[in-house]
């Protein structure tokens, strides 16, 4: 018996940017007594179904995006005899779809560091499988290192590692805040530094911090508190913010060589002294939900703490005068968007002097409050595509899926995706590359520089920006060839001989760590428990 952990996809590059950090977590989850898991990505192989014996576990993940090809692999693994079990976001969200589609034996909803052990014990045991298994949120003490051991490491550029889930915000269009909540939940920063310890120790300098939102708490948070006179919130905020401050410290002492990037909201530019931190500890990039550049397109997407116009641009040239390089990323298609505002808005990426940038097409992701606004509103009148209800577009086959779901008031979806092409042309262009890949320190760094952001643009065609599908193709192929060289940019020697911190602290909830390079002169700091 063997158990396979499948990370569902269409589009096969052979190499991956980022890894997908839960089919590793969940690889720590399984018990030992199973053996060491199958782990596909189909982003860089597609599942081989004769590698699925009878009586075998497969795990599926499924966000909306690759639902539809999640629930192929699922029957393919029932049809040769396996038991087929989901998890992921979407799963979460619509667990009866993955019965119905996906010929699932079992659901687990929400977090699997634990409920995944669970599953898979009740299978060996032959005990009466659950259908729905809730692993609910647990608490940062819980969340599991990553098992990096059993990564191709020669198929992915950056590691990915998560210290925080969680995010206080309730923007409209983002789900993160209904199902991950809304109260941050950290990972102890020394099981992160851990980790991070060994991804150093093979190879990998390059590391995503795979977070909702790098920066919980706000300056503003921490006034209105005091203001408020609210001691136990101010304490609670101060304990949060120390935490995020110490991880920091933490990651500065490490190899100097080291390139972390996060996702954090634009209200970190107020905020100097992290700031000063995030340059210190290596942080040197973050994706910042811009979203929009107008008042009016903030206030639709329920980020008025976000600034528009002169500002805008201000607190943006903020991050990188602190030494931290801004992802901005911008939606297109809101009800508010005029033609004028494609212009407007790239014009402002420009003159903010972010690095890299992303304009994607409104979608109405499951579990978002703009989704149940146009849920309710399909009710009454339902739209299908084929007979599938346009609510339901994930399971439009790929072909036929429209490029955009809910209807703008003054532009049709081809006006919407052809200006967002325009942008994304006019952003990538080499002249525009050239100039923005001054902030390198070196040539090799600069032509690395050059080919990401040739490489970010062109792996977007793929996913619903570009029009016509012999693009596509050409893209696809093209993306794929930039990427086995942008991998060559990305390696680092290994550092066998770095070690971990010795902590203080005993970990609440020690994490199975997995034996990293079995001779390896670094003492883990983890009790290693056994299921
Ligand atoms: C980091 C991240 C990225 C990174 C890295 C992606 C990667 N290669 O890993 C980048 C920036 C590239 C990215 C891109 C995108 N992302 Co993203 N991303 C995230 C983020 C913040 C964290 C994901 C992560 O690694 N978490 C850490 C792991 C350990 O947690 P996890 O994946 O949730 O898995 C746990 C459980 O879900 C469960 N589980 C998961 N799978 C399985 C399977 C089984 C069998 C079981 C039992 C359990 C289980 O157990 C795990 C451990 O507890 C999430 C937000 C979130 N909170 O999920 C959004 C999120 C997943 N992304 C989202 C979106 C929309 C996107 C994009 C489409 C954005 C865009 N418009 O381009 C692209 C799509 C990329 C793609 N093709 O997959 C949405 C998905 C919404 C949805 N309903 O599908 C999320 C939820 C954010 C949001 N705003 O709502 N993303
Ligand atoms: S978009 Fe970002 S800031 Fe808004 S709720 Fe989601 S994670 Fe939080």
């Amino acid at each position: 018996m063997s158990v396979h952990l499948v990370n569902p996809s269409d589009n096969a590059f052979g190499t991956a940017v980022i890894t997908p950090r839960w089919l590793f977590v969940l690889a720590a989850a399984t018990p030992r007594t199973a053996g060491d898991p199958i782990l596909v990505d189909e982003s860089i192989e597609q599942i081989d179904p004769a590698s699925i014996q009878p009586g075998d576990i497969v795990g599926i993940s499924v966000h909306t995006g690759n639902a539809l090809r999640g629930y192929e692999v699922g029957r393919l693994a029932h049809e040769r005899g396996a038991f087929v079990i989901y998890g992921g976001i979407h799963a979460t969200l619509f667990p009866e779809e993955a019965f119905e589609r996906g010929h699932a034996h079992a659901v687990v909803k929400g977090d699997g560091d634990i409920a995944w052990g669970q599953v898979v014990t009740d299978i060996l045991s032959g005990a009466t499988l659950q259908k729905i298994y809730d692993g609910g949120r647990i608490e940062g003490s819980q969340f599991l290192a990553a098992r990096w051991d059993l990564m191709p490491r020669d198929k992915y550029m950056w590691a990915s590692v998560q210290t925080i889930r969680g995010c206080p915000k309730h923007c409209s269009f983002c789900s993160v805040w209904r199902t991950d909540g809304q109260k941050p939940r950290q990972r102890q920063f020394q099981s992160v530094i851990d980790e991070i310890v060994n991804l150093r120790r093979i190879g990998f300098r390059f590391i995503a911090l795979a977070d909702d939102n790098f920066y919980p708490v706000t300056l503003t948070d921490l006034r209105l508190a005091r203001e408020q006179n609210n001691t136990a919130k101010l304490e609670e905020l101060t304990a949060i913010r120390k935490e995020r401050f110490q991880l920091m410290a933490e990651l500065a002492k490490l190899p100097r060589d080291m390139v972390f990037f996060t996702q954090i909201t634009m209200e970190a530019g107020e905020d100097g002294e992290c700031l000063d931190a995030m340059r210190k500890a290596n942080i040197k990039g973050a994706l910042v939900g811009v979203e929009a550049v107008t008042p009016e397109g903030l206030k639709a997407v329920f980020k008025d703490f976000n600034y528009s116009g002169e500002a805008l641009a201000r607190q943006l040239q903020t991050f990188k005068q602190h030494g931290v390089h801004v992802l901005g990323s911008f939606i297109f298609g809101l009800p508010t968007d005029k033609p004028s505002t494609f212009d407007a808005t790239v014009d402002m990426a420009l003159k903010a002097g972010v690095t890299f940038a992303q304009f994607v097409m409104m979608t109405p992701f499951p579990g978002t409050v703009d989704f149940a606004r146009w849920e309710k509103e399909q009710s009454v009148a339902p739209t299908l595509v084929g007979d599938v209800p346009i609510t339901r577009y994930w399971l439009i086959p790929t072909a036929t899926r429209p490029k955009m779901f809910t209807p703008h008031p003054t532009m049709s979806s081809g006006e919407i995706s052809e200006r967002t092409q325009k942008v994304w042309d006019r952003f990538y262009n080499w002249s525009a590359i050239w100039q923005r890949s001054a902030c390198t320190p070196n040539l090799r760094a600069r032509v690395a520089f050059m080919f990401l952001s040739k490489l970010y643009r062109q792996m977007y065609a793929g996913t619903g920006i570009s029009t016509d599908s012999a693009r596509r193709k050409k893209s696809k192929s093209w993306a794929r060839w930039t990427a086995r060289q942008c991998r060559k940019l990305f390696q680092a020697a290994p550092m066998p001989e770095l070690q971990s911190p010795i902590w203080e602290l005993e970990f609440a909830s020690p994490g199975r760590r997995p034996a990293f390079l079995p001779n390896s002169p670094a003492p883990s700091p983890f009790t290693i428990t056994s299921n």
